[in-house]
């Protein structure tokens, strides 16, 4: 039978979901949508043949809906999440599970009061198979271990960004994924500001790099440029101590025009990351169906949140801030 899935927040990146999940992926299918902007909601709704609610909570409340995909802007995605633990239904929230480390954590009590796992965070990355190669190569010990990481995230461009923004909307991608790959969790952060390049909306401080080190003692540079305004650019090198391993790119064609050779890259991320999202949510919907959750929990979104919030704090007060995480319970513990 299929996954009847009700949608809240339609959005691009929403949007995007219900495409995939109806016209590419198997065994689920969003009925339904709601979003606050109720005319929207309806056109949205319309396109897709499905049913529009204004109040995600009478959605998520409905027994027409099996399970639930939150996409609404970051501030919102907890009380949608926390209606779903109430409903008792599957929930796939999309990253970061919330703004503030607080909140994930009213979220991870919610869950275990519950008493059963229910919550995915959207931390697609995992799901890349670029990286993917590069946790098998880790993990096959071949290479010695990693000493260090090198990492790039740049956007062509982030209307509205603001200067937490690079930290908990966009760079937390690294910090799940360094975190799974490594299989460690970090110890400290800081976050530096190169010169400012004159592409930033009002008082953004853009680019940025983050530091930070594991447990361990393994060291990563991430360099966040949110307006880069050449395409979209992720990178990471993961320095061993016998070998060097490189995220690899997308392949495209490389072209001979204009007295140049050109290869073009990705304008965004939905152009990059197309299998990870596919990928991910054919997991989520077998998942659902058998009844457990395998991806990213409600705690990984929690570890983020918190690690977010002592670099966001390094950032403001411009040091080295050391991070503390809560005892994983064995809730959590696979
Ligand atoms: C955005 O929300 C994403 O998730 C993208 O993957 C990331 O590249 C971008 O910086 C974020 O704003």
């Amino acid at each position: 039978e299929e996954l009847r899935i009700g949608l809240v927040g339609t959005g691009a990146i929403g949007r995007t979901h219900i495409e995939r999940i109806n016209n590419t992926l198997q065994g689920g299918k969003v009925v339904a949508c709601a979003d606050a902007n109720i005319d929207f909601c309806k056109s949205v709704a319309e396109k897709y043949g499905i049913k529009a609610y204004e109040k995600g909570e009478d959605m998520i409340a409905s027994d027409d809906i099996d399970a639930v995909v939150v996409t609404t802007l970051d501030p919102f995605h907890e009380q949608y999440v926390m209606a779903a633990i109430k409903a008792g239904k599957y929930v796939f929230c999309e990253k970061p599970l919330a703004p503030e480390a607080d909140a994930c954590k009213r979220i991870v009590e919610a869950e275990m009061a519950a008493g059963k796992q229910l919550v995915q965070v959207g931390f697609m990355r995992r799901y890349d198979p670029g990286y993917g190669q590069l946790k098998k190569a880790i993990d096959s010990g071949k290479y010695g271990l990693p000493l260090m990481l090198h990492c790039v995230h740049r956007n062509y461009d982030a209307p509205g960004f603001t200067t937490s923004m690079p930290v908990e909307n966009s760079m937390i991608h690294e910090i799940d994924v360094l975190r799974w790959l490594l299989g460690e969790n970090y110890k400290t952060a800081e976050v530096v500001f190169p010169k400012t390049t004159r592409n930033a909306e009002g008082e953004l401080r853009d680019p940025q790099i983050m530091y930070l080190t594991t447990e361990s003692g393994v060291r990563i540079d991430v360099e966040s440029f949110v307006n880069c305004r050449y395409g979209y650019d992720v990178r990471c090198e993961v320095v061993c101590e016998e070998g060097c391993i490189n995220l690899p790119e997308p392949a495209n064609a490389m072209i001979r025009t204009n007295d140049s050779r050109v290869t073009p890259i990705c304008h965004d991320w939905s152009e990059r990351f197309p299998e990870a999202y596919n990928i991910e949510f054919q997991s989520w919907i077998n998942a659902c169906k058998e009844g457990r959750v395998d991806g990213p929990s409600a705690w990984d979104g929690y570890v983020g949140q918190v690690t977010a919030k002592a670099a966001s704090k390094a950032r403001d007060t411009q040091t080295v801030v050391e991070i503390h995480y809560d005892e994983m319970p064995d809730f959590y513990k696979k």
